[in-house]
């Protein structure tokens, strides 16, 4: 078991040596329940686990709305050295920054999707503006050795609106979903402003390199951005870090939890009504960018091209809560997902065989890592996405004696990493019903080996690891101290002067965290 007190002791110390707390800023933040039941999800428990050592704050939106928000005070809960503080919003924010332009413009670009974006001028200010409300709460609670971790594409603005603040602490962000190549980027509303955005951050974090060099592009392109060693980019008179920073999950204590599961009642009964038949698992937010419609065609067109399929009656199961009903595009694709599984089922059902049994509520955390142990094939086919942290999930939960196959869509960002999976084009709906079929029928051998290699990449990696490598650079002492220590936090590159509050910032203007 790895000891996380020592993976996050501090990395840095100031002059006086004393060190810093941290501090986490995501759009929702996992306040403890009286309960005191634990955070569900790694990311939370990694984060905590960072918070816990250093001590810190953890920053974000209540998820509830106010009618006046910006008097209110923050509510705050601590939790031994960790402080959460919320604050809530107006119906009108929450609409605009929000619904409106986090969630129909920023998420569906991001993924590649401009026909589903919603652009709306009312929306990008209202974005633009809670962010600066944001930062005016956050600069209270920020200590001069404070370092600062802000998640995801809800809060891109926040760096340059906390150095508005007058906040010259470092600041790191993280980007949880892709980042398209510039052609698609420019689409976004206010796409400069967003970029002269990110400048604020002394690291800029991607899942991949491909995102990575996306984002280094669009600099380059429309800022005139120069590279320089040590994966730092020079941009709107500032020089910062962009890098790649692969999330995973703590494979052992996934395995362990799926392992304890299988005295589960919910996956003892799952297993009692397959009979014997192989199942097939699919586990995704309802979300356009997942894929699903494409899967469940997919499962179709191998149950018509596989009639000994028909025959085994392989099942498939999907699982997808649902999520952001109150956007169109999300009303729209839960309808039109819950008419392709009534077709599917239709077309290829029996009196006594359901092929494709769909929920859309949410299970425990320990019912799903039984449910994957129990799935011959996980089937992960998003159309595009940032990692997807499922994949993972699936093969961690795999008994080594008998692994299940792993089909992953080449466009998530985990098909960098898990070479070993079956990699399929989502869109190519016979491809994916090739692969299924090649994953029910694969030999024992060839699963332990792609099973073998796939698990030796997430020990390799693992979130304790990932959390740690995003700390240190944030913290400005990894790989390249000598850049950090010539470019400290907030030093404006050409104007000499070192301040985080200066013109530039004047002159224009983070399941799980998220949903
Ligand atoms: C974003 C990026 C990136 C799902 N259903 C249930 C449930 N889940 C859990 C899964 C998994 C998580 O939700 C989903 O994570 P993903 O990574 O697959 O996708 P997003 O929610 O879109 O997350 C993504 C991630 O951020 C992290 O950076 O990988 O690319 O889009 O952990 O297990 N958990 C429970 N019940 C469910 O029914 N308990």
């Amino acid at each position: 078991m790895v000891n996380l007190d020592l993976l996050y002791k501090p990395v840095s110390k100031t002059a006086g040596g004393s060190v810093g707390r941290l501090i986490v800023a995501s759009n929702r933040v996992p306040v403890p329940s009286n309960s005191g039941a634990p955070a569900a999800g790694g990311l939370a428990v990694a984060l905590q686990a960072a918070l816990r050592v250093r001590g810190g704050v953890w920053f974000g939106w209540s998820g509830k709305t106010a009618a006046e928000a910006e008097s209110r005070d923050l509510a705050k809960k601590t939790v031994g050295p960790i402080t959460f503080a919320v604050a809530d919003l107006t119906r009108r924010d929450v609409e605009e920054y929000y619904h409106g332009f986090a969630n129909r413009v920023l998420w569906p670009i991001c993924h590649y999707r401009l026909d589903l974006a919603h652009m709306s001028e009312r929306c990008a200010e209202g974005y633009f503006r809670v962010n600066e409300f944001f930062a005016r709460r956050l600069a209270r609670l920020v200590a001069p050795d404070d370092v600062i971790w802000i998640h995801d594409y809800h809060m891109i603005p926040l760096a340059e609106a906390l150095r508005r603040q007058g906040v010259k602490n470092r600041i790191g962000y993280f980007h949880h979903i892709p980042w398209p190549a510039p052609a698609t980027a420019q689409a976004l509303p206010h796409y400069e402003r967003l970029l002269r955005a990110f400048s604020a951050y002394d690291v800029v974090g991607f899942q991949t390199q491909p995102d990575a060099d996306n984002f280094r592009d669009c600099l380059i392109e429309a800022a005139g951005a120069k590279p320089r060693a040590g994966g730092r980019v020079e941009a709107y008179g500032r020089s910062f870090e962009v890098e790649a920073f692969p999330i995973s999950i703590d494979p052992e204590s996934f395995a362990l939890e799926a392992r304890l599961a299988e005295r589960n009642s919910l996956v003892k009964r799952l297993r009692a009504s397959l009979e014997g038949r192989d199942m097939i698992i699919g586990v995704d937010r309802l979300d356009y960018s997942k894929g699903i419609k494409h899967r469940i065609e997919a499962f179709g067109a191998y149950l018509e091209a596989s009639p000994e399929a028909a025959k085994a009656r392989v099942t498939m199961l999907q699982i997808t809560p649902k999520s952001r009903s109150e956007v169109p595009e999300y009303a729209r694709i839960q309808r039109e997902v819950a008419e392709e599984v009534g077709q599917l089922n239709g077309k290829f059902g029996d009196v006594d065989w359901t092929p494709l049994r769909y929920i859309n509520k949410p299970l425990s955390q320990s019912a799903l890592a039984g449910l994957y142990r129990l799935a011959k094939v996980g089937l992960v086919t998003p159309l595009r996405d940032g990692m997807n942290l499922v994949a993972k999930e699936f093969v961690a939960a795999q008994p080594p004696e008998d692994p299940g196959v792993l089909v992953l869509s080449q466009f998530a960002g985990a098909a960098q990493e898990l070479e070993a999976a079956l990699l399929v084009n989502p869109y190519d709906i016979g491809a994916t019903a090739a692969a299924i079929a090649r994953a029910v029928a694969m030999p024992l051998g060839e699963r332990q080996e792609r099973w073998g290699d796939l698990m030796r990449v997430l020990r390799d990696n693992s979130i304790d690891h990932w959390t740690r490598r995003c700390l240190q650079a944030i913290a400005g002492v990894a790989e390249d101290e000598a850049g950090s220590s010539l470019h400290p936090a907030g030093e404006v590159v050409r104007s000499g002067v070192i301040s985080g509050a200066e013109p530039w910032f004047c002159a224009q203007s983070l399941p799980h965290l998220r949903n």
